[in-house]
């Protein structure tokens, strides 16, 4: 887009923001493609998610060499991933290794905080405004803002009067945290709190875990990846890939999983099944027979072996009560995956507090009051979960045309054609924004699928000689419409999950991703494109 690059007044043909794993491998297709991109991110570093969660524990629970970059055989096949479920510090190097390896950190801006994007009618151009003054102007912009950047903070009466140390999950400071010996803690008991105990657990004096609602949580089975292992992996992980891509998860499933339904076959091969998919580990066991996230009879039969499973696990029957008291059908909300995470409760330095009916009231200058107890502590840990999938997109200032800004445009909830873009707010794009596969599946992968998508879509619109892409609003409705409607054939809007925004309150409950799949949402995709990007206006 020369002719474009060449105005005086355009800073860039794309400003993107978010320099994660969208950020970057966005700018890398629209470099090739020929259009001029710059990516902001208020971070010190590149990275995304995944330079904030730097906790102790912090992992990722889709296997490694799935969780990774595939447009790329070079580079796929020289990085070895040393786990089948990789750390945080090992993504994070990943990350930095893709940055350096494609030349990306020389159009990378660091430590840039936008404040507002504010689009131009007259002239069809985004001008960004970021913190210490400075405007940027460009034809496009793309949101790469991630789903799960914004961290719940605490709010609870008290905060300021803690004496000790407290920490936030998502904010976790650069600096050693010294935790040995001391009295910990933490509040939440999502991936990332349960993540945090068996760490925690392993170094403090003691940990209290603040427990309010079970979370299923599965083995992860993780290990390391044996040179065996990865030099057939590499053999053929293009067909691995193009196999992911066809997924509904966006990786290849095992083949221990049945097509069947779980009440077709008998109660002992059902066992033989759970077993099985147990063994193997991961979040894939919602998977195991082909109707557990539609029929709640089905679903019981699964949530039940886990509910087994932990109380074969755990010794001390009050704890197993607080633990399996499931509020939810499995797999309704996120399962968490976990080395060790039932067995830490057998540890003596660590015990749970059950706040479910003996809510938390305060912190005070000691600790944690409940309403019927005190707990002293050195530091608490705060896990409380993020403004998911809309949180950084509401923060972010974006005012579309007429005026209109997202959080207003947005207030019975999000709506964004195929999650990628908005009526009103044209030449605005979001990487895995509501309405598309995004959390439901291998994020790398959707991250890729909706990226180069966003990159064909600009492509077309140079070929017709325009600037200017806005999404249809009747087209942009009957999508929403269809993500809700499918999501109410199962059982996943009946939890309380991020999913459907229920852990924020005042957000709008709707259930946000698309749950057909990553494969079938990319046939949505291509059924757009080859009919002219069907539901988009081009001027
Ligand atoms: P989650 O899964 O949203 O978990 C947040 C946890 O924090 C959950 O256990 C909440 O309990 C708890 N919470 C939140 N507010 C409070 C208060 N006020 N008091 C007590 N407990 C509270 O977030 P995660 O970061 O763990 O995981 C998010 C995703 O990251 C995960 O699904 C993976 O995809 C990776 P509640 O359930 O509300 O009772």
């Amino acid at each position: 887009m020369t002719d474009l690059a060449a105005d005086r007044q355009l800073d860039h043909d794309v400003i993107i923001v978010g320099a994660g794993f969208a950020g970057l491998y966005m700018l890398h297709r629209l470099r090739s493609a020929g259009f001029s991109a710059r990516v902001l991110d208020a971070a010190d570093g590149v990275g995304g998610t995944w330079y904030w969660n730097r906790y102790p524990g912090a992992r990722c629970d889709v296997q490694s060499f799935d969780y990774s970059y595939s447009f790329s055989d070079e580079l796929q096949q020289d990085w070895t991933w040393s786990e089948r479920y990789a750390t945080q510090p090992e993504i994070l190097r990943y990350i930095e290794h893709v940055a350096e390896r494609f030349d990306l950190n020389r159009d990378v801006q660091l430590g840039a905080t936008v404040l507002g994007a504010t689009f131009d009618d007259a002239h069809s151009r985004w001008t960004i405004k970021l913190e210490g003054g400075q405007h940027l102007v460009s034809t496009y912009v793309v949101m790469a803002t991630g789903c799960l950047s914004v961290p719940k903070r605490p709010s609870f009466a008290g905060l300021s009067d803690f004496k000790g140390e407290t920490y936030i999950s998502g904010e976790w400071p650069h600096h050693p945290v010294q935790l040995s010996g001391k009295r910990v803690g933490i509040i939440g008991t999502g991936s990332t709190g349960i993540q945090l105990t068996t760490a925690i657990a392993r170094e403090a004096g003691e940990l209290l875990l603040f427990h309010r609602t079970p979370n299923f949580s599965l083995p992860a089975q993780n290990r390391p990846l044996d040179e065996e292992f990865t030099r057939e992996l590499k053999s053929q992980y293009d067909q691995r890939r193009q196999e992911a891509r066809t997924t509904t998860r966006g990786y290849p499933v095992p083949p221990i999983l049945s097509n069947l339904s779980a009440l077709e076959v008998e109660h002992e091969q059902r066992l033989e099944v759970y077993e099985a998919v147990w063994r193997n580990g991961g979040p894939v066991f919602t998977s195991s027979f082909a109707d557990l996230l539609t029929n709640p009879e089905a679903n019981a039969t699964a949530s039940e072996f886990v509910r087994g499973k932990i109380s074969s696990i755990v010794q001390d029957p009050a704890t197993v009560e607080a633990l399996t008291r499931f509020d939810h059908p499995l797999g309704t909300r996120r399962p968490c995956v976990d080395t060790g995470y039932y067995e830490t409760f057998n540890q003596p330095n660590v015990a749970l507090v059950d706040v479910h009916d003996d809510p938390i009231v305060e912190i005070t200058a000691d600790g944690i009051r409940t309403a019927s107890g005190s707990y002293d502590l050195d530091v608490i840990v705060f896990a409380l979960g993020f403004d998911a999938m809309t949180g950084a997109l509401l923060r972010m200032g974006i005012t579309g045309q007429d005026g209109t800004t997202l959080p207003e445009r947005w207030s019975d909830g999000p709506s964004a054609y195929l999650g990628v873009a908005m009526s009103g707010f044209p030449n605005l794009f979001t990487v895995t924004g509501p309405g598309s596969p995004s959390v439901l599946t291998n994020m790398v992968m959707a991250i890729e699928q909706h990226v180069d998508w966003i990159t064909g879509i600009l492509e077309f619109a140079r070929d017709q000689g325009t600037d200017r892409v806005e999404a249809d609003a009747d087209t942009e409705k009957l999508w929403t419409q269809h993500v809700v409607a499918i999501a109410d054939e199962t059982l996943f809007p009946r939890a309380n999950s991020w999913w459907t925004g229920a852990n924020i309150p005042g957000k709008p409950r709707v259930f946000m991703p698309y749950i057909g799949g990553l494969g079938q949402f990319q046939q949505v995709l291509d059924d757009v494109r080859t009919h002219g990007y069907e539901g988009f206006s081009f001027s």
